[in-house]
Order: structure tokens, then sequence, then C-alpha cells
């Protein structure tokens, strides 16, 4: 049987990160696309000369041809441009989406079974933007955002209780930017939920609401200290769980910018919720309950993200 065919659109940072771990995890025969020549090519050929050492047999390719992704199993998507100091994720929304309609072209023409994880920012924006330009059903079509924010919150937590990041477990909705909802009541040590936690004396509420703060500005923090780009290893990482659980249909439970049709009140938009992903790509849209005031905050996320929806719409007439 051929190894599944995992095709990058975009060779940066996220992307060259991306193709090192596809390889190394043996997920699949990796195709790096990108516009500027010759990076695909030499980091395809930097990881698989690191093949023999590693021990892996995936293949990688490097290429500006959409013909190579022909047929492409998984497609992860971080072609753009990504921000500098000062900058919010809002303000890439012009160029990025330039971008989208190419990559949902590309993508339309050459591989349009595939399972498609967008990375690029302004998020849930660029996610929904893609699937348009791509026309693929939106169960195949989502971004990346809340594996990686619940990551970094499930870190912070950990550092603050002692214990081992395998035993925090976190999930941040709504949109990917500075009104993401990390949720306090959902997220847990062990299965203990952290208001538990804090009348349990092991936090204080002001410790924990400032560990919220620093969630919803953890991209912002890493940007500040790389100064020329942003985020690569978590956000590779992150990505390449959601592509794992397609490709083994584990159906795991992770949240990202899905596409809801009623779920936590949200009809016809991509927002970060929590999914179920298995070999139908988004299986399921996990419908929790929320309490009034958690509903308002993701609301208020919900509202962002629409008026960068209708941004888009602004400056391309061909979305409907
Ligand atoms: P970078 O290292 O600049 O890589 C982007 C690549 O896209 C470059 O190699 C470009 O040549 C390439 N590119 C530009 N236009 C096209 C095109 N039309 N077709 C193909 N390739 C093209 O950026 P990066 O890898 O650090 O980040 C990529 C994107 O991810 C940015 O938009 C970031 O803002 C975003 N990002 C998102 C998250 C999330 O959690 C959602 C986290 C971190 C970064």
């Amino acid at each position: 049987m051929a190894r599944p065919k995992i095709a990058l659109i975009g060779a940066g940072q996220i992307g060259g990160t991306l193709a090192h771990l596809a390889a190394i995890k043996e997920l699949g025969d990796v195709v790096l696309f990108d516009i500027a020549e010759g990076i695909p090519e030499g980091k395809a050929l930097d990881i698989a000369e690191s093949g023999p050492v590693e021990g892996f047999d995936a293949a990688l390719k490097g290429t500006q041809s959409y013909e190579d992704i022909a047929g492409a199993d998984v497609c992860i998507v971080t072609a753009g441009v990504p921000r500098k100091p000062g900058m919010s994720r809002d303000d890439l929304l012009g160029i990025n989406l330039k971008v989208m309609k190419a990559v949902g072209e590309g993508i339309r023409d050459h591989a349009p079974d595939a399972f498609v994880i967008c990375i690029t920012n302004p998020l849930d924006a660029m996610v929904w933007a893609l699937r348009e330009y791509s026309g693929l059903p939106h169960n195949k079509v989502c971004g990346m955002a809340g594996v990686l924010d619940s990551a970094r919150f499930r870190h912070f937590l950990s550092l603050e209780f002692g214990v081992s990041m395998k035993d925090v477990t976190a999930f941040v909705l709504g949109g990917h930017g500075d009104t993401m909802v990390p949720s306090v009541r959902y997220s847990t040590v062990a299965g203990i939920p952290l208001p538990d936690l804090v009348e349990m004396g092991w936090t204080t509420q002001d410790k924990l609401d400032a560990i919220v703060q620093r969630t919803r500005d953890g991209g912002a923090e890493i940007v500040g200290l790389l100064k020329t780009g942003s985020a690569y290893y978590a956000p590779a990482t992150s990505a390449i769980e959601m592509a794992e659980a397609y490709l083994k249909d584990q159906k795991r439970v992770l949240p990202c910018a899905a596409w809801c049709d009623g779920e936590l009140g949200v009809k016809g938009m991509y927002v970060g919720v929590p999914t179920v992903i298995g070999a139908g790509g988004i299986e399921r849209v996990v419908n929790i309950k929320l309490t009034k005031e958690e509903q308002e905050m993701f609301d208020k996320s919900v509202e962002a993200v629409k008026g960068l929806v209708e941004a888009c719409k602004g400056i391309d007439a061909n979305l409907v």
C-alpha cells in the first residue's frame, strides 16, 4: 500500500517544521510547495538527508508546481505572511486573502479529496476564505489554532501547579485572536476542574486570570521575542496532531476552527470549537454547554471573526 501523501503549502518556518515532524513520525510522503524558488527544494533535501540517521523512509520533494500535490491526502496551508512586532493578526487580512485564493484554487484543481488544515492568519477568516475558494466540503476544511492555544494554556498551568503537562487538559474556544476564550471550567488537572483547584488552594483566582491573559497574548509574546516572525515549533506540532488524527482515524477530541451549523449558538461560520477528528475529517462539533458569562465572551469572539469575514467579502467581490 502506498504511503499517505502530505502536501505542505508554504515552506517557511512552519512549513519546514511540519515537513520535519511528518517525516520523523513517518506520517507519509511529503511535498513542500512554495512560490519562493529553492526554499522548498532545499528544505526537502535537507530533511531527506536526515532520514538515514533518523531512520525514516518518507520521500520528500520541494516544488513550485501545484501538479505535484496531486492526490494529496492532507494539505496543511501556511502560505502567506506572518506578523511582525506591533502588528495584529488582523493586519495580515488583505495580503493573505490573495494567497488563500491561489492556494484554494490549487487545492480544488489538484487535491480535492484532501483534508485541509489552514494555519495562515488571521486564522478563522482565512479558513473561511480557503473553503470558499477551494469549494471542498466544510467537514474537510478546518483551521489549526485551538490545539496551539490550548497547549500554551496547558503549559502555563503545568508550571503554576508543578505537575506534568500530560496531566493538564484545557480547551481554548472562539476566534484565534485577542478575544479567544480559554475555558477555565472545562480545563482540568487529571479531571479536577480549575475552579476546584482554586478552592483547594493550588492557585489563586488572580493568578489564574493572569495565566488566561498570558494565553491570549501567547502569540504576541513569541513575536516580541523573535522580532523577525512568529511562533513555529508549537504551531507545527499542533497541526501534525490534527493531521495524524485524520490519517489514523483516531477520533481525537481537539479544538479547532470548524464549520458550525448551529452548535454553540453559531450558524454558518468557522470558529474555534471542540471537535472530533477522524477519517471523515471534522466528524463532529462537540456542542458543549456554556455558562451565561462564557457564552457572552464566546459571542464577542464570534462577532470579531464575523467582522473579518465581512472585510474579506469587501476586498474580493467573488466571495459570497
Ligand atoms: P513564513 O516563514 O514567512 O512562511 C510563509 C511562506 O509562505 C513563505 O515561505 C512564502 O514564500 C510562502 N508564500 C507566500 N505566498 C505564497 C503563495 N501564494 N503560495 C505558496 N507559498 C506562498 O511564515 P510562517 O511559516 O512563520 O507562518 C505562516 C503563517 O502562519 C502566517 O500567516 C502566520 O501568521 C501564521 N501563524 C498562525 C498560527 C496559528 O496559530 C493560527 C501560529 C503561528 C503562525
